[in-house]
């Protein structure tokens, strides 16, 4: 079964060069590789919305009802996905809230739902009310079997941003709940089961039918977590039932691959400085689609480029 997934788009390719994940290297023609985790969904409100919904969406909510605000300054929202409401050009149903923010300070964004599958998408205020945007942040799973959409960025426009709360595949309709802030720099995210790269990560999971993938394919399994400039990890993807591919994912949407350690095709590894503050994303997948199977995954911090810029209290590690 192949889920449409928020990863990359790749093509397939007969040597055991995986040209398409790699658009750390891009170069020109080959911007199809580009980590474009829906970024190419187009958002049309001015086909789709009507003009009385405008109102609504000036206000700050557009299909949410209910709102309050947490001591962690979180704002919460309840809505729901329906039919009637505007769409992604993919399909899926969305709602627009709307947050201010100014350079510097940082957006958290949660949305958690029982219903659908939800998504986040986040455009600055540069981006255009109509059409696609490279500047959005898309955020599917905050971690593979945690269907909660995260995203933590930060504000490097002064406005207003726009938080489009949508689902991961079309159609899907239900209900939802949407908790947003924004924070002065230095402050971590506050959701809970959000990792620290501090921490390292010792996973195990496997690739399975059922498994969102990337668009070559591939079974993936995300592991989102927080890091700080300067942090040197050290990642190893491990299987001995299919062969390992690891990609790292930066906040600037730029990506490390390996696929085999020193030629080894049963290891994955990668060894990085973190060049900024923010989320990334792990993905664990394989080299060829269809590929299944248990793996280990870990992830150690440490070196010389240790932080010393992190302030606030460390996220404990939960890992879903
Ligand atoms: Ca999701
Ligand atoms: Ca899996
Ligand atoms: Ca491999």
């Amino acid at each position: 079964m192949s889920i449409p997934s928020d990863a990359l788009t790749s093509m397939a390719h007969p040597l055991r060069i995986r040209i398409c994940k790699f658009a750390r290297t891009q170069m020109a023609g080959e911007a199809i590789c580009s980590p474009i985790p829906k970024a190419m969904r187009s958002f049309t409100p001015s086909f789709i919305i009507p003009i009385v919904a405008f109102a609504a969406l000036s206000a700050g909510c557009f299909g949410g009802s209910g709102n309050s605000t947490d001591s962690d300054g979180f704002t919460s929202k309840g809505g729901s996905l329906a039919s009637g409401d505007d769409t992604l050009t993919s399909g899926e149903f969305a709602d627009d809230y709307s947050i201010t923010a100014q350079p510097g300070q940082w957006i958290e964004v949660v949305m958690t739902s029982s219903e659908i599958d939800p998504y986040v998408i986040l455009k600055p205020p540069s981006c255009p009310d109509v059409g696609t945007c490279e500047q959005q942040i898309d955020n599917d799973d905050l971690q593979s079997g945690d269907t909660r959409a995260f995203v933590f960025h930060s504000a490097d426009q002064a406005g207003s941003w726009n938080i489009l709360a949508t689902s991961s595949s079309p159609g899907e309709a239900g209900a939802y709940d949407l908790a947003y802030r924004v924070v002065e720099a230095g402050t971590t995210p506050a959701t809970a089961g959000i990792q620290n790269a501090a921490d390292g990560l010792n996973a195990a999971g496997a690739l399975a039918a059922g498994d969102k993938t990337l668009d070559s394919g591939e079974y993936v399994d995300n592991y989102i977590f927080f890091g700080n400039a300067g942090q040197s990890m050290t990642i190893d993807l491990r299987s001995s039932e299919f062969d390992p591919y690891l990609i790292l994912f930066a906040p600037d949407k730029s990506q490390e691959d390996n696929d085999d350690y020193q030629g080894d095709q049963s290891h994955s590894q990668l060894v990085t400085v973190l060049a900024s503050a923010g989320m990334y994303r792990l993905s664990a997948t394989s080299y060829a689609s269809g590929e299944s199977g248990a793996y280990t995954l870990n992830m150690t911090a440490g070196g010389a480029g240790a932080p010393s810029t992190a302030s606030g209290d460390a996220v404990p590690f939960e890992k879903k």
